[in-house]
């Protein structure tokens, strides 16, 4: 991103923001909120100055105290309650504005010398990081610029043109050069309108569907033995497991036809090189882990590694090779072994965690909003014997429940490294501006913090340029990693050919070197070595009885004009969404006496919110879709969807279940706005 700025009575201001045309994925365009991160930056709401509470929490009444005040009682406060026990402080953190410095630098400093607990950061990646470990052994995956050159490509689970923008480019250029495009999604998502096929299957099925691929492919022949026979792991037992998977049975597990699961295996054995966008949506059930071992195993069986433009894409954080000693500073917990919460499972955690938790410092995140079974969580920030300090621009609906909330610096204000996910290149966060009012950078804050605590370790002490310049190891592709050149040009590519593939002479990065299909590791921990179809939690099949009561599958995937539930509160961005918003299938919608307009109520045992109902084939039977995460407080009932979501966790890495949540829809029971 590019800013443009002016000096105004001595200070500079930023007056334009803009893509970086040199960047070679970006190509100069910004997506639709980033766009409008001037709005965001210099929005009225910005908290300016470290704000303490004087109203009940979750009222959001605050009065402005100094930075002294506010961190010597925030340091008061940590030291006697680390007194008792340090592991009732509990760290609460994700990705904010997605950098290395600004991320946990300073914090994992700061919390492992206090002893707090440790955060498993689980909120949104990790049932695929591990599907993808178990396979592949990486995070690694086909290079996002060479889509444009594959002649199939699958989006599996993501709604590109909202949340992927520069994939969907290139995508855009193969479609041009005669590619042809399928969406695999319960949802008429953007992306799945503009694709030549569209397969909605239901929420949660996914595994069953890519078993159901390699079922047919094996059935026919369709694949590369050479590339099996060199560079894989297991074939035969793979091949019997998936024998069950016939496109009868799979067509009857996913809610489509056996003929859509067998033109699916043919277009991805004819159509080469192929290539697979593996994303999100489809991890967020409760068999999500084992759903991208599936899929992951996909490209080795019909051999499209071999081709830079074929294999798959989920994450390439694997390439950057973290230097965690140095960010981090493990050493610091001088052998003590901390408790790990799961930030997924935070609403029983702040009500039931034993040791309990005193206190909770959140950056970076807005768990009020964003964290499953959203009732729970909101009991257990308004205890009154919880201490909690917020770091935050905004006044979240969770720093509406801090005793604290300390301003901080947005990426114009500070100096940062981001480690992307979806391309090659580290991207350097240079500040364009100065800090606006009193806000400081979260790595400042913990400096500051530790200061008061009596932290006396040199680490405390690096700038922010010094972290930056020692992010990455000097090793794998991060071998020529410089701060100094990533700084000046803005990124900095990795240590990779031109025309990267992965994985086309094999050289995965699982224990054996192969493709897993079959996963010792696994079998060693007493998981299945094999990837199966693992039913969600609640279905009619697992459990008929809550299907009775609860006949629809709610998902809730991100609003294209909201990131998460970041710029919610952009009016330009908010008033492109509307209003939060239930789309129903209009059988659904009939047998339930709903018109397109209506108000509407969800709920479930869990909870319940409101929307506007829109009737429309969009979603298809069965499913319907809240585009999300809405603040709370800008939503008319003061809810989101995250009322009814649950904190059941997937079969691998620990991760929410957001869109494995039955549950039922009826007219709202007319009354003023709340
Ligand atoms: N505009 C925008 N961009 C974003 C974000 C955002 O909030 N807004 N969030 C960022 C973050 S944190 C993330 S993790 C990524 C998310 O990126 P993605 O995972 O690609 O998320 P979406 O693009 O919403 O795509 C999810 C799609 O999966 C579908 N889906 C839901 N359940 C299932 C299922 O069981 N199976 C299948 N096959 N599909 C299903 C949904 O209908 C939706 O269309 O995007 C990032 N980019
Ligand atoms: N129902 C439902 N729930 C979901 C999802 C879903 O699809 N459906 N998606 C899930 C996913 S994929 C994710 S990743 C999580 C995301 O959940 P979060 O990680 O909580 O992400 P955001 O909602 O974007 O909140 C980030 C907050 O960090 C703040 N911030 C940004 N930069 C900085 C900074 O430099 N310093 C400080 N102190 N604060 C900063 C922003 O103002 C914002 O309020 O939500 C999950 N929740
Ligand atoms: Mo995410």
């Amino acid at each position: 991103m590019l800013v443009t700025v002016e000096k105004r009575d001595g200070k500079r201001v930023a007056v334009r923001v803009a893509g970086d045309p040199e960047h070679p994925t970006t190509a100069g365009s910004l997506c639709t909120k980033v766009s409008r991160y001037l709005e965001r930056t210099y929005h009225a709401g910005r908290v300016l100055h470290p704000l303490k509470r004087i109203g009940r929490k979750g009222e959001g009444r605050f009065a402005r105290v100094s930075w002294g005040e506010a961190l010597d009682d925030i340091a008061a406060r940590l030291a006697r309650i680390a007194a008792v026990d340090p592991q009732r402080i509990v760290p609460y953190s994700y990705c904010g504005t997605m950098g290395l410095v600004q991320g946990e630098a300073m914090a994992s400093r700061f919390f492992h010398k206090l002893g707090a607990s440790l955060l498993d950061r689980t909120i949104c990646a990790t049932a695929g990081t591990e599907g993808l470990h178990a396979t592949l052994g990486l995070r690694a995956g086909t290079d996002v610029e060479q889509f444009e050159h594959s002649k199939l490509i699958v989006f599996w689970g993501t709604n590109a043109i909202a949340s992927n923008l520069h994939l969907w480019s290139r995508a855009q250029q193969a479609k041009r050069r005669g590619a042809k495009l399928v969406a695999i999604d319960p949802y008429r998502s953007l992306t799945a309108e503009k694709c030549h096929q569209h397969i909605a299957l239901l929420p949660g099925t996914d595994g069953a569907l890519a078993l159901g691929m390699a079922h047919v492919l094996i059935r026919e022949g369709w694949i590369d033995r050479d590339y099996i026979a060199r560079h894989t792991l297991g074939f035969d037992a793979f091949a019997e497991r998936v024998g069950a998977y016939d496109p009868q049975r799979v067509a009857s597990i996913c809610g489509i036809t056996a003929g859509e699961v067998e033109s699916l295996a043919y277009d991805y054995w004819h159509l080469r090189p192929a290539a697979i966008r593996l994303n999100y949506g489809m991890q967020r059930a409760r068999g999500g882990g084992n759903a991208v071992r599936a899929v992951a195993c996909l490209p080795a069986l019909a051999g499209h590694w071999r081709d830079p433009a074929g294999g798959l894409l989920l994450s390439t954080s694997g390439l950057f090779q973290l230097d965690a000693e140095h960010l981090y500073h493990p050493e610091l917990l001088g052998g003590r072994r901390p408790r790990t919460v799961n930030m997924s499972t935070i609403g029983d955690d702040l009500l039931h965690a034993n040791p309990p938790i005193d206190a909770l410092v959140v950056y970076n995140s807005n768990p009020v909003a964003v964290a499953p079974e959203s009732r729970k969580v909101a009991v257990g920030f308004a205890r009154e014997d919880l201490f909690t300090v917020v770091l935050e621009h905004f006044l979240t609906d969770t720093a509406d429940y801090a005793d604290y909330v300390l301003p901080a610096t947005t990426q114009l204000e500070h100096v940062d490294v981001v480690k992307p996910y979806g391309h090659l290149y580290v991207v350097a966060n240079n500040p364009a501006i100065e800090p606006l009012g009193e806000a400081l950078p979260n790595s400042e804050i913990f400096r500051r913090l530790a200061s008061r605590m009596g932290f006396t370790e040199d680490c405390f002490r690096e700038s922010d340029e010094d972290i930056a310049a020692r992010v990455f190891r000097k090793s794998g592709a991060t071998a020529n990693y410089d701060w100094q050149i990533a700084k000046a040009q803005g990124w900095q590519r990795l240590d990779l050919p031109a025309a990267y593939a992965p994985f086309a002479e094999g050289g995965f990065a699982t224990p054996s070197g192969k493709c897993e299909f079959y996963s010792p590791r696994l079998a060693e921990q007493g998981l299945d070595p094999l990837p199966d179809y693992v039913a969600p939690y609640e279905g009619p099949t697992s459990n008929p009885q809550l299907a009775g009561r609860y006949p629809l599958a709610i998902i809730s995937p991100p609003a294209r004009n909201f990131l998460n539930s970041t710029f919610v509160n952009v009016k330009s961005l908010r008033d492109a969404e509307g209003e939060p918003q239930l789309e129903i299938h209009p059988d659904d919608a009939a047998a339930r006496g709903i018109a397109d307009g209506d108000r509407v109520r969800v709920f479930n045992d869990r909870g319940s919110f409101e929307l506007a109902a829109r009737v429309t084939d969009r979603a298809r039977r069965g499913v319907v879709v809240a585009l999300s995460i809405w603040w709370k407080k800008l939503a008319r009932d003061g809810r989101n969807a995250n009322e009814v979501t649950s904190q059941a966790l997937t079969d691998l890495g620990r991760a929410p279940t957001f869109y494995d949540c039955l549950v039922e829809v009826e007219r709202a029971p007319n009354r003023p706005p709340a």
